[in-house]
């Protein structure tokens, strides 16, 4: 099953993507496709529905919207479940050296990328994302 790796705003501002990609080719993911876009209102609330309860939604929405990110579906063996032990932990204070959010990650929310973390995610996300491609 393919996964969706997703570089954050705050990453491509500062251009640190390709830095990012070159850790995921590294790790022998395959890069089925690959997108820079900016996130509508609507897009974004919708890839984040399982969040809409919280109180951190409407910032996280703020935030995601805020300029282009850059989404990767990836290939490769057990791709989910590897991908999100190389992303490491939500919190970059908490996340294991070596893991990309222990290096790129800024806080909580600006924690540099997203992964999948389930199969059923991974769909519903890469539907959203390559939606038309
Ligand atoms: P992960 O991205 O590790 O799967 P989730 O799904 O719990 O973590 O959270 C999705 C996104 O929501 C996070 N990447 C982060 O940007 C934001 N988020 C999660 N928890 C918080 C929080 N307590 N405060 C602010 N933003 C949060």
């Amino acid at each position: 099953m393919n996964t969706l790796l997703m570089i954050k705003p705050e990453v491509v501002e500062k251009g640190l993507f390709g830095e990012i990609i070159s850790i995921i080719l590294r790790n022998r993911f395959t890069v089925a496709k690959m997108i820079m876009f900016t996130f509508d209102k609507k897009q974004a609330e919708r890839f984040y529905d399982i969040h809409k309860e919280r109180e951190f939604f409407p910032s996280l929405i703020e935030y995601i919207t805020s300029g282009p990110v850059v989404a990767l579906e990836l290939q490769g063996e057990d791709a989910i479940r590897r991908l999100r032990d190389l992303v490491g932990s939500t919190d970059p204070c908490k996340a294991a050296p070596g893991t990309i959010r222990y290096v790129y990650g800024s806080s909580i929310q600006a924690n540099a990328v997203h992964a999948s973390d389930s199969p059923e995610a991974a769909k519903k996300e890469l539907a959203i994302v390559f939606s038309g491609f």
